[in-house]
């Protein structure tokens, strides 16, 4: 039932005496078999929604994993463990507990061991108390240990798990003008362009659209919500897909119809992120409130192959230091986990998304590839002195 979980106990050592979490951090099995017990009233505060709570003295557990947005609680047989929100937050669990048991601290959740209970406090402030007569769990609710024991609460608040926004690749409705530009519709409405100050038409626009103006040639999403959101670099464009064809052109007047929001950042999953200036590679992965990314240090070459393979070192992407502080911390991944491989793009592949010709021979990345053999980032693959697109032009072998 213990499991251990290195990752956030460092995060705890603050407010309580507990020093073999210290050596756990490197000696996992030696603090399985310890209980963690809080001298004083322990103030935490889960950095994801930003929610204070409140560790009660006297709280006793096995383990204590405090995630971006969860409280992960393992109390053992016999031992209690109490949690307040002073803030009256509606403490949604997994442990069959009221969510809105009020009392003179905050709302409470009062652990009885054996339990593991799962606490996703959401920032609605609970104004009428719903626990019955005993706050549930207690011998009851907790028996599975594993198993979320207990019936859920009946007022369950309206869960708000973020989704990825995914872009339309492929916009319809548009019109193609003779550079093969797509066109968006005009809309009949007049804006000012401003990048002439003449009277232009605002374009209309659909939801998750790529875009761009007439004489601006930064691409933004369009989130839906009356904002435009910039790629910070053509890199980052490509995370998120594998061609321009996919922006649509419209009027600079209807650029400043639309406010400007955050960056955009290079897409969850598809690469593994680094400053240039410090030396951890990061996983990103979606947080828990939509257009939030968390950044997860992979802590060991170890991890990063077992995750990525040995080539691991391929998808990682320099980004820049000034974009760091639009990422929230995720956890540490000091394990491995599984990760899809088949939505992941190598760095050369993006740059030569970027720039077809990168080796600058003459010859497009597609044709390098499918027709001469050639390497698209060599430009000279045999080495014989002569270019690849020099060799191909003059009709000789550009691989002999
Ligand atoms: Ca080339
Ligand atoms: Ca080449
Ligand atoms: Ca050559």
């Amino acid at each position: 039932m213990t499991h251990v979980s290195s990752r956030i106990t460092r995060k705890l050592l603050i407010g309580f005496s507990a020093t073999a979490l210290v050596v756990s951090l490197w000696a996992p099995s030696a603090y399985a078999a310890d209980i963690v017990t809080f001298d004083t009233d322990t103030d935490i505060t889960l950095d994801g929604s930003a929610i204070d709570l409140t560790i009660l003295a006297g709280s006793q557990a096995d383990e204590v994993i405090i995630d971006t947005t969860t409280l992960t609680v393992d109390v053992d047989t016999g031992d209690a463990f109490t949690v307040v929100s002073p803030d009256d937050y509606t403490m949604t669990n997994d442990g069959g507990y009221a969510d809105c048991n009020m009392t003179g601290l905050g709302t409470q959740i009062a652990i009885t061991g054996p339990a593991v209970v799962v606490i996703t406090p959401e920032a609605t402030v609970c104004t009428e108390d719903n626990s019955d007569s005993d706050d549930g769990g207690g011998g009851g609710g907790g028996g599975g240990g594993g198993g979320g024991g207990g019936s859920p609460p009946s007022s369950l608040p309206s869960s708000s798990s973020a989704e990825l926004e995914e872009p339309v690749l492929n916009p319809t409705g548009v019109s193609v003008d003779s550079h093969g530009n797509k066109w968006a519709q005009g809309s009949g409405v007049m804006g000012t362009s401003p990048y002439d100050g003449s009277s232009e038409e605002i374009s209309t626009v659909e939801q998750g659209w790529l875009v761009r103006g007439e004489h601006y040639e930064t691409v933004y999403f369009l989130p839906g919500d009356g904002t435009r959101r910039p790629f910070w670099d053509a890199t980052t464009y490509f995370t998120w897909a594998d061609s321009w064809s996919s922006v649509v052109w419209v009027t600079d007047a209807t650029l400043q119809s639309l406010t400007i929001a955050d960056p955009m950042l290079p897409k969850p999953g598809v690469v593994l992120v680094k400053v240039s200036s410090a030396p951890n590679v990061n996983a990103v992965e979606l947080g828990s409130v939509t257009g939030e990314y968390d950044l997860r240090w992979v802590t060991s070459e170890t991890v990063a192959s077992t995750m990525y393979g040995s080539a691991w070192a391929d998808y990682v992407i320099d980004v820049d230091p000034t974009i760091f502080t639009h990422y929230a911390a995720g956890d540490d991944l000091t394990s491995a986990e599984s990760a899809d491989m088949s939505v992941m793009k190598t760095r050369n592949e993006i740059l030569l998304l970027v720039n077809p010709d990168a080796d600058g021979d003459g010859l497009s990345a597609q044709d390098e590839q499918s027709v001469y053999g050639t390497d698209p980032l060599d430009a000279d693959t045999d080495d014989d002195g002569y270019s690849d697109g020099v060799e191909v032009s003059t009709g000789h072998d550009p691989l002999h």
